[in-house]
């Protein structure tokens, strides 16, 4: 079969991005190596060189903090264009942080145990795949481990998020009734280095970034203890959401694989995979909307805010027959954008919502990130939604090139150039025999 002409592309992409040990997310704005990109960027290299994921993947696991955080930051680089920088963040404060690696303090969405699946599956040498699980697997357990213990305040099987930016999807309007609880306050002055890039009007607004930084403050304040920020709600920003603990789920599940793999009891692996599945299923359904909302954990109430996110629990396999085929509809109609026939894959946020934009990041605009979740999720359900899907995909990378997020009306490309997950979630999609991880 010929390759399709954008793989090489791809991995070219790919390529220009590799720095000493890491690849990072594109060219600009991110030069350091980030915890979901870096999970990304590995299931695009199992595609075409399994080894360079594996590297990725322990590169990354080299900031892990001690209580077994895996932070959203690892810095690279003494590059001064990315902001905010170590010094702000000051996590020498936190007892489990590394001395070196710097690191953020705040986490990322783990898909962590599901892109060491996909590299280990792929590896040729079964000698190196065994050794790289090996060294791998212990973290990936304590990383596992500290979501349930640390952030599952009201133990039910749902972890909490304690910042927008541990959500991946940073601007997203979920946030704006949170951000609207009292207990936010001012900060003090603070140069935004990321503003001057070119793509400023698409990057958060000063206000989003004035409670980002009030919620970093405040984790530096108490040192990052989980048990106050988290277990006795001293963050404001304390959110039970869909995408993350979805995440979770089945990442719970891959590393119950991967201990099969080693001879491991994948039991425990499997249980917390599917207690926290149905925790999802039952606490976080909108019926009115058709998808799965968030949950503030400030008075327990929905965040009745349809985003994409909404629709992650697909990729689980967690909703029914009956559900799914309610978010079929959802996703296929003019809320989400599968009827206006542009060929232009799901937007980030509802686009009849208030405020809907599409341009500014997050919400509104297409991110490819989301679009392969959905779609590994559409193939358990759906296998020619799935594939309707997957050509939107691939099309809109032809049109709009391998951008960081893309115009949901036109499909033309916005933010940075050169991203990485683009690409190396295009090579997954291009090449990727679904059977195998659906
Ligand atoms: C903050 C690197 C990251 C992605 C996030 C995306 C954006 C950072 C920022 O870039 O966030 O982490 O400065 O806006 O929202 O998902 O991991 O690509």
């Amino acid at each position: 079969m010929r390759e399709h002409p954008l793989a090489e592309r791809a991995r070219r992409v790919l390529e220009k991005n590799r720095c000493d040990g890491y690849t990072r997310p594109a060219p600009g704005l991110y030069a350091h190596q980030w915890s979901w990109d870096t999970c990304f960027i590995a299931l695009g290299y199992a595609r075409f060189a399994p080894l360079r994921g594996a590297r990725e993947l322990e590169a990354l696991f080299e900031g892990q903090w001690a209580n077994g955080m895996v932070p959203h930051v690892v810095y690279r680089r003494t590059d001064d264009r990315y902001f905010p920088d170590p010094a702000l963040w000051e996590v020498s404060r936190a007892p489990a942080a590394p001395a070196n690696p710097y690191t953020s303090g705040a986490t990322q969405p783990p898909v962590h145990a599901t892109a060491a699946r996909a590299v280990y599956e792929a590896m040729r040498d079964a000698g190196e795949a065994h050794a790289f699980l090996e060294r791998l697997f212990p973290r990936l357990a304590e990383w596992h481990a500290y979501l349930h213990r640390d952030r599952d305040p009201l133990e039910e099987g749902l972890v909490a998020i304690r910042h927008p930016w541990e959500s991946g999807m940073d601007n997203s309007p979920a946030w704006d009734p949170v951000f609207r609880h009292e207990a936010f306050d001012a900060v003090p002055a603070y140069d935004r280095k990321d503003k001057y890039t070119p793509a400023s009007p698409e990057r958060p607004t000063d206000e989003a970034y004035d409670r980002y930084l009030y919620l970093v403050e405040l984790a530096r304040e108490a040192d990052y203890d989980e048990g106050r920020l988290v277990r006795d709600g001293g963050s404001p920003f304390l959110v039970q959401d869909v995408l993350f603990n979805t995440l979770l789920a089945r990442a719970d599940r891959d590393l119950a694989a991967l201990a099969r793999a080693l001879g491991s009891d994948p039991e425990p692996f499997a249980r917390r995979g599917a207690r926290t599945a149905s925790a999802i299923d039952r606490l976080l359904w909108d019926d009115a909307l058709g998808l799965y909302v968030n949950r503030d954990l400030h008075g327990g109430a929905r965040l009745r805010i349809p985003i994409a996110g909404g629709f992650a629990p697909l990729f689980a396999g967690i909703p029914n027959r009956v559900r799914a085929d309610r978010m079929l509809r959802v996703l296929a109609g003019p809320r989400f954008g599968g009827a206006d026939g542009a060929g232009v894959p799901v937007a980030s946020y509802d686009r009849t919502a208030p405020g809907f934009s599409r341009r500014r990041y997050w919400r509104g605009p297409v991110w490819m990130n989301m679009n392969w979740i959905l779609w590994r999720g559409l193939l358990r359900y759906d296998r020619a939604s799935a594939d309707r899907m997957r050509q939107a995909m691939v099309d809109l990378v032809s049109r709009g090139g391998f951008r960081e997020y893309f115009d949901p009306v036109d499909g033309c490309g916005l933010g940075e150039r050169d991203f990485s997950w683009t690409a190396a979630l295009l090579l997954d999609t291009l090449h990727a025999s679904p059977e195998r991880m659906a």
